[in-house]
């Protein structure tokens, strides 16, 4: 197997600000991206954002601005978005930039050289919220007996000479592949759904565009734009290069992962693959597709005015406190709903009280009653020293499995079964007791602990960065030593502790 790992976030639509969907989406990719490279993995993540397009356009034009510089300006609130939540894409992609309308043009070419793509002419419903392509059996009528799309977005009757993509010809071997994939698409829901959908027939798509300019020109018609999906979809082949066989990120492609929103996973699941096998290429291996959140309640929408802005939550609760509850709350794949209690008090509960005062407790007491060096493990263990140990030995591979079906939540889960097993042995060995009784003793629990916390602290790196540095610092585990192959080693006996300091404050809701 190659050491090689991709894995890509959709590319965002620059017509509005960042909100924690995107931000959501993000650091779900980035939990595998950071999970990937300690297990040793060559990982190239990439993030970027969606530049073309009718919705984009116009977007621009409401603002009074150039399509380029609105985007510009949307662009870096994406950038910074991703700055402030910690994500370690290794590429951001701007389907603007000058490498990707390349990629975009070769794509195209060798699907006209393939016979794929025909000229036509399109008449039809679409809807430029989710710049998508309608068949009247999918509208409904809503309460004003308006004819709308099945997400409710308008839908606007477009006929006009179009590019035709054959993914008709393709309804069978994309269900072959899906049949031989069982991982292709995650969760089951959305693979059920994908499932059906493509055998239900599939219609040849509409791939361009001739009634705004705001996109890619296609090859030898520049009457035509591509239809932004398809523009949208080949960035992940850009950023390796594409059609440079030989760039330098060339074998990155097929990708491991694409990380999508459900709203979007027809086409990732559908358009993409035939796209792809109609030019030849390798497909991605899996698409995982998460839910969607709702606030307090409610749909997260501008008219509504409940957007949540990932930095004013960064700003009052911290990064790694926003990542945790993002992943921690939602079981991956379902929606959920952001709520400031549930964020207070899961940060109170488990990072507070369940993960911080472990660490504390068991640190002061080897800085207090140990001179602050680390002491020896126990020999021979006690049952209970072992068992502890090895529920911690355990994590590694049991946080492998969950996050390779992006099964975030379980992980964390089993994090935290690993933490209240050790404060329920704290409490149990008493080691303040143990002090004046048996101080050997003491030392040995205390190192037992040294190591769990370790453990932890090293597996939920990918979920906190900066708050897991900390705690590996307060263990003084060298910077080289904190991938999960150096779990196999115990700590250094007699290593020197810097002073341990608190590492995640009980928040208190200030009263008006
Ligand atoms: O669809 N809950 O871009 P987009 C959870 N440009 N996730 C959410 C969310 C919510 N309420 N809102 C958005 C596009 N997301 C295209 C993608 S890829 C080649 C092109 C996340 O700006 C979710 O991942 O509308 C969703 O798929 C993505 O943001 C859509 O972002």
């Amino acid at each position: 197997m190659t050491d090689k790992y991709y894995v890509t976030t959709p590319i965002y639509y620059v017509n509005g600000a960042p909100h924690i969907g995107h931000a959501y989406t993000s650091i779900a990719a980035d939990v595998v991206a950071r999970w990937k490279r300690l297990e040793g993995r060559d990982v190239f993540f990439l993030t970027g954002t969606d530049e073309h397009g009718q919705k984009v356009e116009k977007a621009a034009q409401d603002a009074g601005l150039d399509p380029q510089s609105f985007t510009d300006g949307v662009a870096g609130q994406f950038r910074a978005m991703g700055e402030a939540l910690g994500i370690s894409n290794d590429d951001f992609i701007r389907t603007t930039e000058p490498r990707h309308k390349a990629a975009c043009t070769a794509l195209w070419t060798r699907l006209v050289e393939a016979g794929e793509i025909y000229l036509g002419a399109y008449e039809g419903w679409y809807a430029i919220r989710d710049e998508a392509f309608y068949g009247e059996d999918e509208l409904i009528t809503n309460a004003h007996g308006v004819l709308i799309a099945p997400t409710g977005a308008p839908v606007e009757w477009v006929r006009e000479p179009s590019y035709f993509f054959r993914l008709s010809a393709w309804q069978d071997r994309l269900l072959a592949h899906y049949e031989a994939n069982a991982d292709f698409i995650g969760p089951g829901a959305r693979r059920n759904e994908v499932i059906s959908f493509v055998r239900g027939g599939l219609t040849d798509l509409s791939v361009s565009r001739t009634s705004f300019r705001w996109g890619v020109e296609v090859p030898n018609d520049p009457e035509h734009v591509m239809y932004v999906w398809l523009d949208a979809l080949t960035n992940y082949l850009t950023a390796t290069g594409y059609p440079d066989a030989d760039a330098p990120r060339a074998g990155f492609w097929p990708a491991n992962l694409h990380m999508v929103g459900k709203d979007i996973i027809r086409f990732h699941a559908v358009y993409w693959p035939a796209f792809l096998m109609a030019a030849g290429l390798p497909v991605p291996r899996r698409i995982c597709a998460n839910g969607w959140w709702t606030v307090e309640g409610e749909k997260m929408s501008k008219s509504v005015g409940n957007v949540i802005e990932p930095s004013a939550l960064i700003e009052e609760f911290g990064r790694d406190a926003v990542r945790f509850f993002l992943l921690r709350e939602m079981p991956f794949g379902n929606d959920g709903d952001y709520s400031r209690r549930a964020l207070i008090s899961r940060l109170n509960v488990e990072l507070a009280n369940d993960l911080g005062n472990l660490a504390q407790r068991s640190l002061s007491m080897i800085a207090r009653n140990c001179e602050g060096r680390l002491p020896p493990l126990p020999s021979p263990l006690t049952d209970a020293d072992a068992a502890l140990l090895a529920q911690a030995a355990a994590l590694p591979r049991l946080l492998a499995a969950a996050i390779d079906i992006q099964a975030f939540h379980t992980a964390l889960e089993e994090a935290w079964r690993v933490i209240r097993a050790a404060n329920g042995y704290i409490d149990h060995q008493a080691p303040w007791a143990l002090k004046k009784t048996d101080a050997v003793r003491m030392g040995s629990v205390l190192r037992v602990l040294a190591e769990v916390i370790r453990a932890v602290a090293t597996v939920l790196q990918p979920f906190m960065p900066d708050s897991m540095a900390r705690m590996l610092d307060q263990l003084a585990v060298p910077a080289d030593a904190r991938g999960l192959a150096a779990l196999d080693h115990p700590l250094v006996e007699g290593s020197v502790l810097p002073a341990p300091q608190g590492i995640f404050p009980r928040f208190v809701e200030e009263v008006a």
